[in-house]
């Protein structure tokens, strides 16, 4: 094994995430929202990336459209597309070929799927079923390689029934899913439990959850723009002393990890840059050093503040 010494590791992961920096500015992160109307699919998208991207509310829904919300969070760009009018039994028999035909032409490619129900639903609505037909249709059966389904309203079963609400709604959901995509790659960590108004607290339930598993599920190409843009948020949970800090600077509502879901983050790194993680790994101590160096590689105005933040993100990767 070659002996490298400390600094010439540091180099290396300088440049090597200089590198990738710069790659990963070019890229842009798409999500598709796919859900019923009032499931909470804006609120849900919102709170994954921090920012007011997609609209809340209720205005009345529209049949087949499909609106396309763009926005920027540290430079990256994010595409948010919105799809009210998949969900939608009623008022669109028979027009499941129009609206597939609008919908690819709208969307060339999409990073992750995040499929929005309500957990307190007792059976698998007809319109929840439409949806999960003409996804599986449009955009073929991987599109569930890349998927979460998201379990909003959480809040609303009672406590003690809240694991029995979740089982049974994962096996209905992914039998129907499994009906028109039989090998889709789906656990049940895929299905993740939040509420928007006040989150579930454990360890595998509300947004550091849905963070970690839409970075688990997220398209090779949009995983350093979403690691590095949200660099601000994200904490460990297992360094905060006392309670985790709830808010960031900038206003969002911060993403405090777990070691398990800190695990999740770095093995899905590794399996796309690997170098990139073990040099991470290895080289974390430094995380502040390594900032400098890297707001100093990207030079002028964005380098400054990014760099330290993508320091301190580093130190994720480091095993404690
Ligand atoms: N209690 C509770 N309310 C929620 C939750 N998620 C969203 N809401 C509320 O439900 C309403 C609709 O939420 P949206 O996020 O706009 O839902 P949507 O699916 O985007 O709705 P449309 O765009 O109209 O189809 C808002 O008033 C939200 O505040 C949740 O998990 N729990
Ligand atoms: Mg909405």
């Amino acid at each position: 094994m070659v002996n490298r010494s400390h600094g010439a590791e540091t180099r290396a992961l300088e440049s090597e995430v200089l590198k990738l920096f710069k790659e990963a500015k070019l890229k842009s992160l798409a999500f598709l929202l796919v859900g019923c109307t009032g499931a909470g699919k804006s609120s849900t998208v919102n709170r994954l990336v921090g920012r007011e991207i997609a609209s809340t509310g209720k205005f009345a829904p529209e049949t087949a459209r499909v609106d396309a919300f763009c926005g920027e969070i540290e430079g990256f760009e994010y595409r948010v597309y919105d799809t009210p009018g998949l969900c939608d039994e009623e008022s669109q028999k028979g027009n499941d070929k129009r609206y597939m035909g609008l919908i690819r032409e709208e969307i060339n490619e999409i990073d992750l799927l995040l499929y929005v129900v309500q957990l307190p639903r007792n059976r698998v609505g007809a319109d929840e079923k439409r949806a999960i037909r003409i996804l599986t249709r449009t955009f073929g059966k991987r599109v569930w390689n890349h998927a979460l389904v998201v379990f909003t309203f959480s809040r609303d079963v009672p406590d003690d029934e809240f694991q029995e609400w979740r089982e049974k709604r994962s096996t209905l959901i992914l039998e129907e899913i499994r009906r028109h995509a039989p090998n889709a790659k789906l656990e049940p960590e895929h299905f993740v439990c939040i509420d928007n108004v006040e989150d579930l607290e454990g360890e595998d339930v509300g947004l550091p959850e849905l963070w970690a598993q839409a970075y688990a599920r997220m398209e090779s190409k949009g995983l350093l723009p979403f690691l590095f843009s949200q660099a601000r948020r994200l904490r460990s949970r297992s360094n905060d002393s006392m309670k985790p800090l709830k808010i960031c600077e900038d206003g969002s509502e911060s993403v405090a990890l777990s070691t398990r879901q800190r695990e999740i983050i770095v093995e899905r790194t590794k399996g796309s840059f690997a170098r990139l993680a073990s040099l991470a790994a290895s080289c974390a101590a430094v995380g502040a050093t390594v900032g400098a160096a890297i707001s100093a590689g990207l030079g002028s105005a964005i380098g400054a503040s990014i760099g330290a933040l993508i320091g301190g993100l580093l130190g994720l990767f480091r095993r404690d």
